[in-house]
């Protein structure tokens, strides 16, 4: 597929979106917002890619919103709306999208593409890399998702002090705070991510893509309800050709040949 702004492929079971408009440090126009929203959709439907990893070109992974394109929108445009039909849907898109995404996170996050690097499932960070609530520089609150994200990833406190001081944090740090899961020579990011997407796609990804399901619900539920989903959610993985291959691979000691199925 084609894009103006990103970058997008599908090999060896893995789709790779990245954004690129390396500079304006990958600023999101409404051009980068709707094609990457497009993309995510298109892995979504492809059988062939069974993990997706998101990256930006050059020196950042996104610099969030393009505030030349904010400015030129004037004080008509709403902003509400350009959330609701924006970022809004590409944030509900990697949430609820039922395939592992790995955020390899090359360079600073900022603002909305701190937001977008949060709906990752998971974030490997060169160790280059920052993350940087912009908002308040300009005026703003968090948006995209970060109010809903950052504290159950880091806790309120740490949340709320990035909001305010929109301080960058390192990767050192968002490491010991849990906001990555791993930090890698910034030169071994691109092998590293696509080695880690590699091996999920390999992996059990009907099973994977309902653990995604269950744990996102499972944060707006009861322990009662919780424990009644994963049961309903178990049934279905448990009829799965995976779970037939995996308990078969384990008797007859051999690796398992998982499809997805
Ligand atoms: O509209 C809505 O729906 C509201 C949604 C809002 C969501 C948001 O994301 S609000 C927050 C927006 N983002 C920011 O406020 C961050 C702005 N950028 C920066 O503060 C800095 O660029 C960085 C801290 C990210 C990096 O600094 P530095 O010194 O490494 O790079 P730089 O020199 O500032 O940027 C390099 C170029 O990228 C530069 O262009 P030039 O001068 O070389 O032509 C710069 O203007 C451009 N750039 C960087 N970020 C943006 C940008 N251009 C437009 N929009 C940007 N966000």
């Amino acid at each position: 597929m084609t894009y103006e702004t990103i970058l997008y492929e599908v090999a060896d079971g893995v789709a790779t979106i990245t954004l690129n408009r390396p500079s304006k440090l990958n600023a999101f126009n409404d051009a980068m917002i709707g094609e990457t929203l497009d993309a995510l959709k298109a892995a979504a439907r492809d059988d062939a890619a069974r993990s997706i990893v998101l990256t930006g070109a050059g020196r950042a992974f996104s610099s969030g919103q393009d505030l030349a394109a904010f400015q030129e929108r004037g004080e008509g445009g709403s902003i509400a709306e350009h959330l609701r039909h924006g970022y809004h849907r590409v944030v509900r898109q990697m949430v609820t999208l039922e395939k592992p995404i790995v955020g390899a996170i090359n360079g600073i996050a900022a603002g909305a593409g701190c937001g977008v690097a949060l709906a990752a499932d998971m974030r490997i960070a060169a160790d280059s890399a920052s993350f940087m609530l912009a908002f308040s520089r300009i005026g703003l609150i968090p948006d995209s998702g970060v109010n809903w994200f950052l504290p159950r990833i880091i806790g309120y406190s740490r949340a709320y002090e990035m909001a305010v001081t929109a301080d960058r944090v390192s990767a050192a740090t968002a490491l010991e705070w849990g906001l990555v899961n791993r930090v890698v020579p910034a030169e071994q990011l691109p092998e590293i991510a696509a080695a880690v997407a590699r091996q999920l796609a390999e992996g059990p990804t009907l099973a994977f893509g309902l653990t995604k399901r269950a744990m996102q619900r499972g944060w707006g539920m009861s322990l009662d309800e919780a424990l009644e989903y994963e049961a309903y959610l178990q049934e279905v993985a448990g009829r799965s050709a995976d779970n037939r291959e995996g308990i078969a691979a384990f008797l007859e000691k051999r690796p398992p040949n998982f499809t997805g199925r």
